[in-house]
């Protein structure tokens, strides 16, 4: 397996997607081919589908904070929150799962660009709070302050990503310029603008990496390397743990 040096200099940047959480049983998007108890995830995870039927909404993600409740990190959640303890500075993760994972791990340098399952806000009010509790009857939670509607904390399809955390991963890979090193996880590359990393990293002539169980043929020729396996696996031996 291609070993992956890293020099005093070098800047590590990951993307994880649903892949790096299989190992720990939760399912991914595209094992479920986008499907959602016949729904398309796209319209359930989406504004418009928030406004339609709210109830179906918080019934799809009610019963993904029971699954996610009773899941554990992996080995590759694991050996991420291993490097960023020897490179400290020198690494980012930016994750696009909501499921918590990640920071169980301890993983701190952490964005969770797409949410947080175990956080709710209202609609009007705007801000995130902790919320673990799960909604399937009617009514559905409402806001003290302002009687607004009660959301997950996620960015839906057709919803910007925080600012904040976009000008971060901008700001690393453009301080890291040939230094950076690239590596994406357990992602199938569709959803943007996450899918762009590559692409960003590859502009200021980072090195790229793709750890994936089944590479997407696409998405796989734009990286220098691909190593095909189970990121629980992989991620430990690459990182010479
Ligand atoms: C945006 C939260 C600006 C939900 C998610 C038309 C209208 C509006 C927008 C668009 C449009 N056309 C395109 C867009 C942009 C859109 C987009 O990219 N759509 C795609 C479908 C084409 N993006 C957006 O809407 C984003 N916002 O662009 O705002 C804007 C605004 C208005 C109009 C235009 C633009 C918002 C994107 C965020 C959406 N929210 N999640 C939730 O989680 O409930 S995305 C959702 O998909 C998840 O976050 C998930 O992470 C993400 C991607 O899925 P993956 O993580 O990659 O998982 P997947 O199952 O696909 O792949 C798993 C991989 O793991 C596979 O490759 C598999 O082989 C591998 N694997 C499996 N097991 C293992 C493994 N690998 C290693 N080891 C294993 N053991
Ligand atoms: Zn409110």
């Amino acid at each position: 397996m291609d070993k992956l040096k890293l020099d005093a200099q070098a800047r590590v940047l990951v993307l994880t997607g649903a892949g790096v959480s299989a190992e720990s049983g939760v399912p991914t998007f595209r094992g479920m081919n986008g499907l959602w108890e016949g729904n398309r995830v796209e319209d359930v995870a989406s504004p418009t589908g928030f406004r339609a039927d709210p109830q179906l909404v918080w019934r799809f993600y009610s019963l993904r904070r029971e699954a996610a409740a009773k899941v554990s990190p992996n080995p590759g959640h694991l050996a991420l929150a291993d490097l960023e303890q020897r490179l400290g500075e020198r690494f980012l993760l930016a994750t696009q799962n909501v499921d918590g994972l990640h920071a169980r791990s301890g993983s701190r340098r952490m964005l969770a660009i797409h949410g947080e399952l175990f956080q709710s806000r209202c609609e009007r009010c705007n801000v995130p709070f902790a919320d673990a509790q799960t909604y399937f009857a009617a009514p559905m939670p409402r806001c003290e302050k302002c009687q607004g509607a009660i959301r997950p904390h996620i960015v839906w399809f057709g919803e910007t990503l925080d600012p904040a955390h976009l000008e971060q991963v901008d700001a690393f890979i453009e301080a890291a310029g040939e230094h950076l090193v690239f590596l994406a996880v357990g992602t199938s590359g569709l959803v943007y603008p996450a899918a762009g990393m590559v692409d960003a990293s590859r502009a200021v002539g980072g090195t790229t990496w793709l750890i994936d169980a089944a590479p997407s043929d696409e998405y796989a020729a734009r990286f220098d390397h691909v190593l095909r396996g189970r990121s629980g696996e992989i991620l430990p031996a690459l990182f010479g743990r």
